[in-house]
């Protein structure tokens, strides 16, 4: 049985080639003749296998919003829900969050267009401690994530979200989490490619299958695994 559903935009997915393209292009700003292709090559390194081959692009986060002006909300009113398929549909403040067991890790952060920030701090609530608060219902096989942008979405199946490095964090980068980094929650999905950590969380819901995220319409695996053949919807696997 297949838990995934097909993408939900009209025609089929935009070539990742083509898309990692334009993402590696439009971070890089301006960029001419033999530099292009550099950076083509550094685009696509992670995909290829060639991690620690090629030099990576950049040794900091680049800031990425798909969509513009997203709303800082006001920290002492913000909440995350949490619906669906669970015995408690229940809503997180800052101070709910606070009060659940926390969970700390140092991981790198790698971008599926090339760029790797090793060893960030992280902190905040693991996904399973969240789950186990509300009760997962029977039947559950994934769980979808919203961003108060508006816009971008993210699913995990529900293997993956019972993982312990995969965080509803609060804090990164040794403290909250700024605005720009999708604070004052974003998803952090350790051992998958930067689009799964969904920035500026604000609804998880408990659901019957996964549904494909912001980017996955758009060609990327639904499954990001750092490493693995990842962002290759052109060739056999
Ligand atoms: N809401 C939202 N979350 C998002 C994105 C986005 O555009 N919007 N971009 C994703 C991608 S592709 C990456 S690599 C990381 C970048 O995180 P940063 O902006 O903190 O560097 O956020 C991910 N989460
Ligand atoms: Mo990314």
């Amino acid at each position: 049985m297949n838990d995934y559903d097909e993408p939900e935009v009209g025609g089929p997915p935009v070539g990742r080639r083509i898309v990692l393209g334009m993402l590696g292009l439009g971070a890089a700003g301006v960029v001419v003749g033999a530099s292009v292709q550099r950076q083509v090559n550094r685009t696509l390194a992670p995909v290829r296998g060639l991690e620690g081959v090629l030099p990576a692009a950049g040794g900091g986060f680049r800031f990425y919003s798909v969509t513009g002006g997203v709303k800082k909300p006001d920290p002492q009113t913000f909440r995350i829900t949490v619906k669906g398929m669970v015995r408690e549909p229940r809503s997180f403040g800052m101070a709910d969050l606070a009060k659940l067991p926390q969970t700390r890790m140092t991981r790198d952060f790698q971008c599926v267009t090339g760029w790797r920030v090793p060893d960030v701090g992280w902190a905040g609530v693991a996904l399973p401690d969240l789950l186990e608060a509300v009760g997962v219902g029977e039947g559950a096989k994934a769980i979808r994530f919203t961003s108060f942008d508006g816009v971008y979405t993210e699913s995990l199946t529900m293997d993956q979200a019972r993982r312990r490095d995969v965080l509803v964090a609060t804090e990164m980068l040794g403290g909250p989490v700024t605005h720009d980094h999708g604070g004052p929650v974003r998803l952090y999905v350790a051992p998958m490619y930067g689009y799964k950590s969904l920035k500026w969380l604000g609804g998880i819901e408990v659901v019957d299958r996964v549904r494909s995220g912001y980017w996955e319409r758009r060609g990327y695996d639904v499954d990001a695994w750092v490493g693995r053949s990842n962002g290759r919807d052109d060739e056999p696997t």
